[in-house]
């Protein structure tokens, strides 16, 4: 552990956690720390009104397709998010992706939704545009409900994301044929970073499914290479998807009370998946895996196996999962195969096709 902490001069904050019961303590002051200083908190709750739609196409007969729509009012103002639903078809307890995408279609470039089905599991979807732009625009869609007179709040937009998602995780609670036992939050990139937020602030989720999400996601922040993507170049580029207090660490890691790392141990008792691609050095691979490393400290509290190196590009064994493939920045149906495979791992006995 010493080793890996000095690779890139990362403080040892797991020192005071001698045991579960501090390691619970310091989570909950972690949890505060990371959404006030790096992402923001998220806004209040409000409770939509939804109505769903059944669609035509069904997957060659294969899956029922609903499309929800959450209509959220705030402030004298109102936003409708549409969300899709696919079950495969004449099942129960059907295990779910929640899949937080860059697109409404489906399938789409990123989203294999019959290979998905054909494996027996389920997925609800909604684009994160929908929510609100990807852009220093906020007044529009959920932001503009809490924002006032398009003026930027406290949290950035990766915390809007992942609200949206928690509030799809209280619709699946609703569904009979679902088991909301068994649904893994998943996302690539800038999502891969909002599934790992939404994992953290709403255990309700069985799995979680990062890919490619690189710095300020699964990547260590401290002892970045030139090549890879850094805190100064991401808040230049992406200055929305943080509370503007991150920008503080701005070529001022060392100044950062936690590092990625901790984010991830957040994740612990539940299974934790990271992607990586070879080519995707600007995600910073080797931080990634690092990462994934150091966390594992926070399963081995609750007796549980964190990482485990299986020699191979892919180790699925443990709690904590690192897969890397070849090629370049993308979510591919090789990393869906590496997902689905742990999944159905966790499912167990439950698992039927
Ligand atoms: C990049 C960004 C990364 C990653 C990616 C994406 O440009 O710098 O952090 O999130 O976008 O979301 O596709």
């Amino acid at each position: 552990m010493k080793k890996l902490l000095q690779s890139r001069n990362i403080p040892d904050f797991f020192a005071r956690c001698a045991d579960l019961a501090s390691w619970e303590e310091y989570k909950e002051e972690l949890k505060e720390l990371f959404l006030t200083e790096e992402y923001g908190h998220l806004p209040k709750k409000l409770t939509p009104s939804i109505k769903a739609e059944e669609q035509g196409v069904n997957f060659a007969g294969k899956a029922r397709w609903e499309s929800v729509f959450f209509t959220f009012e705030n402030n004298g103002k109102a936003h409708t998010v549409r969300a899709e639903l696919i079950l495969p078809k004449n099942k129960t307890k059907i295990p779910v992706f929640l899949y937080i995408s860059f697109s409404g279609d489906v399938p789409n470039k990123y989203l294999p939704m019959e290979e998905i089905l054909d494996n027996g599991f389920g997925v609800m979807t909604f684009d994160y545009q929908n929510v609100t732009s990807d852009d220093g625009d906020y007044s529009n869609g959920l932001y503009g409900l809490f924002s006032d007179n398009g003026q930027r709040c406290e949290f950035g937009k990766i915390s809007l994301w992942s609200y949206m998602a928690s509030i799809c995780m209280d619709y699946l609670e609703s569904r009979d044929e679902v088991d909301s036992d068994c649904v893994a939050v998943a996302g690539h990139s800038r999502l891969g970073k909002t599934a790992i937020l939404t994992s953290i602030l709403d255990n309700r989720f069985a799995l979680t499914c990062s890919n490619e999400s690189g710095c300020c996601g699964a990547a260590i922040s401290r002892g970045k290479t030139d090549k890879n993507e850094t805190i100064e170049d991401i808040t230049r580029v992406f200055p929305w998807w943080f509370s503007e207090k991150y920008l503080k660490y701005v070529s001022n890691e060392d100044a950062l009370p936690f590092d990625q790392h901790l984010l991830l141990a957040m994740v612990a008792p539940r299974p934790l998946m990271i992607g990586g691609a070879i080519e995707d050095v600007w995600a910073d691979n080797e931080g990634q895996l690092l990462a994934c490393k150091l966390a594992s400290y926070a399963w081995s509290l609750y007796d549980k196996v964190g990482f485990v190196d299986s020699g191979s590009d892919t180790s699925i064994d443990g709690n904590v999962c690192f897969h890397i493939r070849e090629g370049s920045h993308f979510m591919s149906r090789y990393d869906w195969n590496v997902y689905m495979k742990k999944f159905k791992q966790i499912l167990g006995d439950k698992y039927e096709i």
